[in-house]
């Protein structure tokens, strides 16, 4: 069953080249079946975009904006500041790889992903942008669920299965170590 008819959720990203790190937040929102959608908004190369996407997440009644940005990352603050819904900010490790063949220059942004995480993270007091950790897409996925179970009984529900599936999964994987030892758990889990 899906909880609305309309998305409750909207993904965005800065970049085509950031969608490879944020299908971890549509993947996890498919597996709770919580409908969103998702579109490029680029705070620094479609300015005026950015406001017009605000007022569309604000008329579609988006519940959880999730942005992801990296570099510089205005992306998630920008829209903060744009709306009233809650937005959960994914900083990219930048990929970058469409200037990469042009220029022969690093795939990778100089900081490591710092940049956005601080960008994001750092927004000034009165327009607060919840930060994931550094491409943690699908953490922004779980949060996004976190507050649609506030609307949602049955959510809460299917979250408190999700923590039982992981915990279960811990113990089986503990219980593979216990019973091969570490040499040999390493060299079946990680060949
Ligand atoms: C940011 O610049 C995007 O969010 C992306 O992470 C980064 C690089 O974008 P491309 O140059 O790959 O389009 O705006």
């Amino acid at each position: 069953m899906s909880y609305s008819k309309k998305a409750l959720v909207g993904i965005i990203m800065g970049s085509s080249s950031d969608s490879r790190i944020m299908k971890g937040a549509a993947e996890i929102l498919d597996e709770f079946k919580i409908k969103h959608e998702d579109q490029i908004v680029s705070a620094h190369r479609t300015p005026a975009r950015l406001s017009e996407y605000a007022e569309h997440a604000e008329k579609m009644g988006f519940k959880v904006i999730i942005a992801g940005a990296g570099g510089a990352a205005h992306l998630p603050g920008m829209m903060a500041s744009h709306t009233t819904i809650p937005v959960i900010g994914v900083p990219i490790l930048v990929y970058n790889d469409k200037h990469t063949k042009k220029t022969g220059n690093s795939k990778f942004s100089a900081f490591g992903g710092l940049d956005s995480l601080l960008s994001i993270s750092e927004m000034p007091t009165g327009s607060p942008v919840v930060a994931v950790g550094v491409n943690k897409a699908g953490n922004a996925g779980i949060y996004a669920i976190k507050i649609l179970a506030n609307e949602f009984p049955k959510l809460k529900i299917k979250l408190k299965q999700h923590k039982i599936i992981q915990h279960k999964s811990v113990l089986k994987e503990s219980d593979e170590l216990k019973k091969h030892g570490l040499s040999k758990f390493v060299k079946k889990k990680f060949k």
